[in-house]
């Protein structure tokens, strides 16, 4: 019996009892197969991981550079502290204390947007740091932006990536609210999307922008548009751009500008937002 195993066992295999020795190299072997492909999922994560970097630092012809912006400024700033808690552990207790009220999120190890919306809203450093309500769509927009595991769910590193990205933005925002009204003026988003964050869109494309995202206000009919706003427009414009480049990078390998979109997948690109 043991001559029939490529690999003696010699003494780790139990002499004397074939049938256990046996047993206990298939279990070893299984083990070991598990323990392979958890490493391979592992490394295919962190491979897309980096191909997802990568992305955002390419030059892009077409679209504009938005990754230079992304990669300089929101992971410069510290979201825990500018929600002033004392380390990076104190706003994983909120996550994770939120999580732990529904089984089916502690299952995941994630929340959903409610939660987000719970989180934002009822965290007081968080609510006094943006100083708005946050609405459950507007939760599920910011969900989805992030969603890289693509479940539905938001987990602790999507959560922490979302919170670099709001105060990145809040920055912005807050550098072109000048008078403090809340609201930022719609020259200053134009200023904002081109030269800052660098998205190459034409003036008919703002006009659109600025009629689906502002408000006209007195005197001299002023468009305005308040942070929630700047919000939804920045995570559009980023995950559209995002799927766009996509495609059009495989289609040709390089990008030409244009791209060709089945139904359900356009459907599914504008519907997950
Ligand atoms: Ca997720």
């Amino acid at each position: 019996m043991y001559g029939a195993q490529p690999y003696p066992t010699g003494s780790h295999s139990f002499p004397g009892q074939g049938g256990q020795g046996g047993d206990y190299q298939q279990h070893q072997q299984q083990f070991a197969m598990q323990q392979q492909q958890a490493l391979q999922h592992l490394a295919q994560f962190q491979q897309q991981r980096t191909q997802h970097y990568q992305h955002y630092q390419q030059q892009s012809q077409h679209y504009g550079q938005y990754g230079q912006y992304y990669q300089q400024n929101v992971f410069s700033v510290n979201a825990w502290q500018a929600y002033q808690f004392q380390s990076p552990n104190d706003l994983e207790q909120v996550f994770r204390g939120i999580m732990q009220r529904n089984p089916e999120n502690a299952m995941r190890n994630a929340i959903q947007a409610e939660d987000l919306m719970n989180v934002l809203n009822n965290t007081p450093t968080i609510r006094n740091y943006f100083g708005i309500s946050w609405s459950r769509e507007m939760s599920s927009i910011m969900l989805a932006m992030l969603d890289r595991s693509k479940d539905g769910f938001m987990q602790w590193e999507e959560f922490m990536e979302l919170q670099q990205c709001l105060v990145a933005w809040y920055k912005v925002f807050k550098q072109h609210d000048a008078d403090g009204s809340g609201f930022m003026d719609a020259q200053e988003l134009t200023r904002v999307i081109k030269q800052l964050f660098g998205f190459q869109i034409q003036p008919p494309t703002l006009t659109t922008i600025l009629k689906r995202y502002s408000r006209v206000v007195a005197p001299n009919s002023r468009c305005i548009l308040a942070f929630d706003d700047f919000v939804a427009l920045s995570v559009r414009l980023r995950a559209y751009t995002d799927a766009f480049r996509k495609r059009d990078s495989m289609a040709n390998g390089v990008e030409t500008g244009s791209c060709n979109f089945q139904y359900d997948d356009f459907l599914q690109c504008v519907l997950c937002l």
